[in-house]
Parts: C-alpha cells; sequence; structure tokens
C-alpha cells in the first residue's frame, strides 16, 4: 500500500468533464481519499496556450509508485490524451507529485520516467494552492510545508489560481 499525491490538468476540449471523469474513475477505483476543488489557472511556462483547470487528487491504494504512474497515463489515454509538445496543451495530464509508503517514508526517485518527489511541483502554484487548501499539513519531502511553499511563491502567481467550480 502506499499514498499518492497527483496533480490533475487540462486545458482543451471540455476541461472540467476530463477532470471529473478521471476524479470519478479513482473515486470507483476505491482509492480516492481526498480531492481538491477545480482551479482555474494560467498556463505555466514555455509553450502558448489556454489555460488550465487544475485539481490534486490524494490516493491510497494497493499499488507502488510505477503502479499510480501506470493509473495515471491510464486515464490520460481514456480522455483521448495525445502527447505532442512537452509542456505544450492537452485534454487531461496526471502527474504523480509525491508516493508515500505506508511507513511514512517518502518515494525518492531519479528515474527520467518518473522523478519523485516531482522536480518542479515546488514551484507550481498550480500544484500548491489547490494542495495546500485540501491538506494544510501536507509536506513536499525535500522542500517543506506546503503552506509555506505557497507563501514564498509570487503573490501574483497565487492571486492568479483561482476557484473555479464554485463560479460554474
Ligand atoms: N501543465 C503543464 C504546463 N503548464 N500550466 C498550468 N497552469 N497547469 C498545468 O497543469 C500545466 C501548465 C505541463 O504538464
Ligand atoms: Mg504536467
Ligand atoms: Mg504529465
Amino acid at each position: 500500500m502506499s499514498r499518492a499525491v497527483l496533480s490533475l490538468g487540462a486545458n482543451l476540449g471540455d476541461r472540467a468533464n476530463a477532470l471529473r471523469t478521471a476524479l470519478t474513475a479513482l473515486k470507483d477505483d476505491g482509492v480516492l481519499v481526498a480531492r481538491s476543488t477545480l482551479y482555474e489557472t494560467p498556463p505555466w511556462g514555455p509553450v502558448e496556450q489556454p489555460p488550465y483547470l487544475n485539481a490534486i487528487a490524494v490516493v491510497r491504494g494497493d499499488r507502488d509508485a510505477g503502479g499510480w504512474l501506470a493509473r495515471a497515463q491510464e486515464l490520460e489515454e481514456a480522455a483521448g490524451r495525445t502527447r505532442e509538445v512537452r509542456w505544450g496543451a492537452r485534454t487531461l495530464d496526471v502527474d504523480v507529485v509525491t508516493v508515500t509508503r505506508d511507513d511514512g517514508a517518502p518515494v525518492i526517485s531519479d528515474d527520467p520516467a518518473l522523478t519523485l518527489p516531482h522536480p518542479r511541483a515546488h514551484e507550481r502554484a498550480f500544484v500548491l494552492v489547490p494542495w495546500a487548501t485540501l491538506d494544510p499539513t501536507a509536506v513536499l519531502p525535500g522542500r517543506g510545508r506546503v503552506p509555506d511553499l505557497v507563501a514564498a511563491l509570487d503573490p501574483a502567481d497565487v492571486a492568479a489560481v483561482v476557484r473555479w467550480d464554485h463560479l460554474h
């Protein structure tokens, strides 16, 4: 058994439907511990593209890190994901942010296929803001408490992550 934090994002097609379908699939798997609401977020990175909807899911189940990555990729495929441009637009992206073993030890990996913890999570408001709101006790291994990481971000980046689903 292990616990994983997943970051979900979509910026093509019916974004909310893509996220909700993936969250429902995790619930149906019996692994969903908690999920954030949906947030609209400006695209991060070098590629010009439409705004994202993002969410965080905490899952726990009988999988190791590679098992969570495999499930994440199945969810992307089920959403019709095509993988063209790195950091480019996508119907669904599911990234494994952290994996924690049942003894509390974080999985640390520099495997290029699955680097853990996620190497850029600590600088991404679209990951940290929903995560800190969902779980104010969360820690990103090697980086610190998630609310502290939010406090270290540019306030403009934090303010740009806007709760979306109470508006719709
Ligand atoms: N994902 C990316 C690149 N940029 N920006 C936002 N706001 N949200 C994302 O999920 C995202 C991104 C590549 O995975
Ligand atoms: Mg990603
Ligand atoms: Mg990804």
